[in-house]
C-alpha cells in the first residue's frame, strides 16, 4: 500500500486530496497544527476524519517536519500548507516568508538527507505571476509577485526547481489558478459571497462588503485540482504545470451569477469598502493549462457559473438548518464579523 504525507490537511486542498488518495488505496497522513480550538471540520464534512493519520507539524519547525517524513515513510508528499490568504500576507510579511517560503526548503533539505526518493508536490499559484500582464499565464510565463505571499511562493517555487535540478529530487511545481468549493475559505472572495448571498436569501443579513470587485479570476473546482497534482507525481519525470479552466471573470460577475441564482439583483447588496482593498491586486489570471492537458491528460470540467451554483447551492442548504436548529461540522455559523478585525494593510496617508 502506497503511503502519501499531506501537509494542510485542514484545509481546502488537504481535504478534499486525502479523500481522493484514500479513495485510490493510500495510506494517508495528514500534518495539522495543534491550535487551542481543533480545526477538522472540512475531514469531518468529507467523513474522511477516521481514516487518515493525523502528524501535529508546523512549517516553522523543521524538527516536526522530519519527524513526520520519519514516521509517514511516505511514498509522495504532498505539501499543501501555507499562509494562503494574499491579504493576510500583507498584514504578516515576515510569517509568510517563514512558512510559505522557508517552510518549504525545510522540507526538500530533508528529503535530501533522510527520504531521497519520495516524490514532492509544492503547491505553487498563479497568484506569482502579478500584475503586469493581460494576456493568458503558462509555464513559461514571466513571474513578478505583487504580494508577501507570491514572493514566498515565488522563492519556494524556484527552490523546487533548483533542489530538482540541483539533487535530482522528483519534485513537481503544480501551478494552480483559484480552485473553490463549499469547503473554501471564508475569508477567500467566493465563499465570502456565497455565504453572504445564502444570508441575505433568508433575510439574515443586509449586505456584504466587498474590495476590488473588477479584478480578474480563472476559478476552477477544487475537488478536480487535486486529481491534478496527483497525477503530476505519477509521471516519469518531474516538471511543472499550470492548472486552470481558461475562462477568466470578473467579482462583479460572480456577485451577478450568485444573487441570480436566488433571484436578487446584486447591485442592492453590495458596498464597497477600502479595508477589502489591497495595497497591490492581481488584476487579471487566465490560464494556459495545454501542457497539462496534453502530458497529464487532466481536464477541467466544472467552469464558472456551475461552480457558483454548487457553492450557492451549499450555503443556501447549511443556513436553511441552521435556521432549524441542526448542527453539522461547518465553519460560517461561528466566523467572526469582519468589521471586528483592524486591517494593517491600508496604504498609508500621504
Ligand atoms: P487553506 O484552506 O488556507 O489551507 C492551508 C493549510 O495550511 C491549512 O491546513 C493550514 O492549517 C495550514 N497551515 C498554515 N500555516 C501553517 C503552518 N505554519 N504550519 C503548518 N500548516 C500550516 O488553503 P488551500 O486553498 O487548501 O490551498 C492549499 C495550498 O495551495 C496552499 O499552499 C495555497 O497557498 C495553495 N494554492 C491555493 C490555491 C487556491 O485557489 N485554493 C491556488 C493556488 C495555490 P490550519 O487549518 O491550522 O490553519
Ligand atoms: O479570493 P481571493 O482572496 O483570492 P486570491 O487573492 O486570488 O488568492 C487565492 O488564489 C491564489 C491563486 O491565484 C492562491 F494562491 C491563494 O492562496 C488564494 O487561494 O481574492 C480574489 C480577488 C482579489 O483580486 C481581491 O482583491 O477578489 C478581490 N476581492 C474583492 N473584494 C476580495 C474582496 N477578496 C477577498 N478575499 N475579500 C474581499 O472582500
Amino acid at each position: 500500500m502506497k503511503h502519501a504525507l499531506v501537509t494542510g490537511i485542514t484545509g481546502q486542498d488537504g481535504a478534499y486530496l486525502a479523500d481522493f488518495l484514500l479513495k485510490k488505496g493510500y495510506r494517508v497522513f495528514g500534518t495539522y497544527r495543534r491550535l487551542s480550538t481543533p480545526n477538522f471540520w472540512r475531514l469531518q464534512y468529507l467523513g474522511i476524519f477516521d481514516k487518515v493519520e493525523l502528524l501535529p507539524v508546523d512549517l516553522l519547525d523543521s524538527f516536526s517536519i522530519t519527524e513526520a517524513i520519519k514516521i509517514a515513510q511516505p511514498d509522495e508528499i504532498y505539501n499543501l500548507a501555507a499562509m494562503s490568504f494574499v491579504g493576510a500576507s500583507f498584514e504578516q510579511p515576515l510569517a509568510s516568508a517563514e512558512i510559505t517560503g522557508l517552510g518549504v526548503v525545510k522540507f526538500l533539505e530533508a528529503m535530501r538527507n533522510i527520504a531521497p526518493d519520495v516524490r514532492f508536490y509544492q503547491a505553487s499559484t498563479s497568484e506569482m505571476y502579478g500584475d503586469n500582464l493581460f494576456t493568458e499565464q503558462s509555464e513559461d510565463t514571466l513571474f513578478e509577485p505583487s504580494s508577501p505571499y507570491a514572493a514566498a511562493k515565488l522563492y519556494a517555487h524556484s527552490m523546487v526547481k533548483i533542489y530538482r535540478k540541483g539533487y535530482g529530487l522528483f519534485a513537481c511545481n503544480g501551478i494552480l489558478f483559484n480552485h473553490e468549493s463549499p469547503i473554501r475559505g471564508l475569508e477567500f472572495v467566493t465563499r465570502k459571497i456565497t455565504n453572504a448571498v445564502a444570508k441575505i436569501s433568508l433575510g439574515l443579513e443586509d449586505y456584504i462588503e466587498l474590495g476590488n470587485i473588477d479584478a480578474k479570476r480563472d476559478w476552477g473546482y477544487a475537488p478536480e485540482y487535486v486529481e491534478a497534482m496527483w497525477l503530476m507525481l505519477q509521471q516519469d519525470e518531474p516538471d511543472d504545470y499550470v492548472v486552470a479552466t481558461n475562462e477568466t471573470h470578473t467579482i462583479r460577475e460572480f456577485l451577478e451569477v450568485a444573487f441570480d441564482h436566488v433571484g436578487l439583483d446584486w447591485e442592492k447588496y453590495i458596498r464597497i469598502d477600502e479595508r477589502f482593498m489591497r495595497p497591490v491586486d492581481v488584476r487579471y489570471l487566465k490560464g494556459n493549462y495545454d501542457k497539462g492537458r496534453e502530458k497529464l491528460g487532466w481536464e477541467p470540467l466544472t467552469k464558472f457559473s456551475g461552480l457558483a451554483e454548487i457553492m450557492l447551492k451549499s450555503d443556501v442548504e447549511r443556513w436553511k438548518k441552521w435556521v432549524n436548529g441542526e448542527h453539522f461540522p461547518w465553519d460560517a455559523w461561528n466566523y467572526p464579523n469582519e468589521k471586528k478585525i483592524l486591517s494593517r494593510k491600508l496604504k498609508l496617508d500621504r
